[in-house]
């Protein structure tokens, strides 16, 4: 089979406006629009991932794979990643998005030794710098995974075992590597094995500063080969592992200040990893604003009946607007980008849903992007905030924040204004009403 012919049915998709009847075309993402002064496709810097649409077969823990993929027919050998990879880009220029996303073994054969890891990954870049020159693709991002193999069971770079560490090191130093000779924007860290089963058999100080020092010596090296893209590291409190270190941004914002990185390392915030901490999606990245890190999106959904790790496609407009806000509020992306870390459902086993999937969620993403840019340019919703903190900019609250005032200045100061705080409307129902209202009108 010829890898293009594998969505050989499928149209290029393409803008067609709010009202077409196209199901298979973006009716607001319309790559040249110029929302908040960039066009939407500088601003959104979609990213497909290679995981989910062309690596995983459909099998689940009850079952095998659905998808009947012809590179999955055989081995994953040379043969079938070479294939892989034509597929993958072919889909890339289908949906005409910009960027993709891959971990070190997605896009090459399956091997074992660290001679064969090194053959065979070589080989997958220099096609991937071929594919890249060929379609003017970019690289959001690369990885290297360090859970999926068995040698990775009791984690990367927390291992118990230095040989382990070891190979984890060659893995992260090919695949920064790589990274930097693609041009990728950013190079992520996802410590899925980070983490342990059972304290009974677990150092956790010793653990954390061996994930300290690993980080460590991955910034280092970054800028050994002068790679000028964000590292990254992507928080999720659990799955696989029973409790993961990298728990979400605010414990990675503890983790990165201990081991004196938080100025080197920014997050990538994904949605489902957001909700399985008990968190929303706007409250992940909300935090890593305020503390400096906001970096890139893996975006997807969970489902509110599971706790577990869905990787749905998003499909509300008025979550994603949530979202939005708060990445607009954050300045928007530098290097990062919304990635699509999503996949089809088991039974959607046909080429057209890996792409109805990417399609209603980049509409989704852009119809949000210009409910919240609205949001901003109306501005009710931030005066009503300003005004919620308007009494620091009085005399009594200029006096409360001064430098130089103390816990027993304060103190005084309430005792000698005889002050009686009266309270004041947070305005909540109104302002979850305006929300709904631009996302209603948004197009
Ligand atoms: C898994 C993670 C993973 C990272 C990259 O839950 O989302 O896919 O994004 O290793
Ligand atoms: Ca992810
Ligand atoms: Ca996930």
């Amino acid at each position: 089979m010829n890898p293009t012919s594998y969505f050989s049915e499928i149209a290029p998709v393409t803008f067609k406006g709010p009202d077409t009847t196209d199901e298979l075309a973006y009716r607001f993402y319309d790559k040249d629009r110029v929302v908040m002064g960039k066009r939407m496709e500088d601003y959104l810097r979609f990213a497909v991932c290679f995981w989910h649409s062309f690596c995983w077969n459909g099998f689940d823990v009850f079952g095998a794979g659905t998808f009947n993929r012809p590179w999955h027919a055989g081995a994953n050998d040379a043969d079938a990643a070479r294939f892989k990879r034509a597929v993958a880009f072919d889909f890339f220029n289908k949906l005409d998005l910009p960027f993709y996303a891959f971990h070190d073994v997605d896009v090459m054969a399956a091997t074992e030794t660290v001679g064969e890891y090194q053959h065979h990954f070589a080989e997958a870049v220099d096609d991937l710098e071929r594919l890249q020159g060929e379609t003017g693709r970019k690289l959001l991002w690369g990885t290297a995974n360090l859970f999926s193999h068995p040698r990775y069971a009791a984690g990367g770079a927390t291992n118990p075992n230095p040989e382990v560490v070891a190979f984890g090191a060659l893995q992260v130093r090919s695949a920064l590597e790589a990274t930097h000779r693609l041009g990728g924007s950013n190079y992520v860290l996802w410590g899925g094995r980070e983490g342990y089963e059972t304290l009974l058999n677990t150092d956790i100080g010793r653990e954390l500063d061996q994930l300290g020092r690993f980080l460590s010596l991955v910034v280092e090296h970054k800028h050994k080969i002068g790679f000028k893209g964000t590292i990254l590291i992507e928080p999720k409190p659990h799955e696989p592992t029973k409790h993961q270190y990298d728990f979400d941004t605010a414990t990675v914002f503890g983790f990165l200040k201990r081991y004196g990185l938080e100025n080197e390392v920014k997050v990538n915030i994904e949605a489902n990893h957001a909700t399985l901490a008990r968190h929303t999606f706007e409250h992940e990245i909300a935090t890593a604003r305020a503390l400096g890190i906001f970096g890139s999106i893996d975006a997807n959904r969970g489902d509110n009946q599971n706790g577990w790790d869905t990787d749905q496609f998003p499909n509300s407009v008025e979550e994603m607007t949530l979202a939005m806000l708060e990445v607009i509020r954050a300045g928007g992306f530098t290097d990062g980008g919304f990635n699509f870390d999503a996949k089809v459902r088991r039974q959607s086993s046909d080429p057209v849903d890996m792409v109805h999937g990417h399609v209603g969620a980049v509409d989704v993403i852009a119809r949000a992007l210009l409910a919240a840019a609205a949001i901003v340019e109306d501005g009710r919703i931030d005066q009503v905030r300003a005004d919620r903190y308007a009494g620091w900019d009085g005399e009594f609250g200029k006096a409360v924040s001064a430098e130089n005032s103390s816990l027993a200045s304060i103190a005084d100061l309430a005792v000698a204004k005889e002050i009686r705080p009266a309270h004041k409307s947070g305005r909540q129902e109104r302002l979850e009403n305006l929300v709904n209202r631009f996302v209603g009108d948004a197009r």
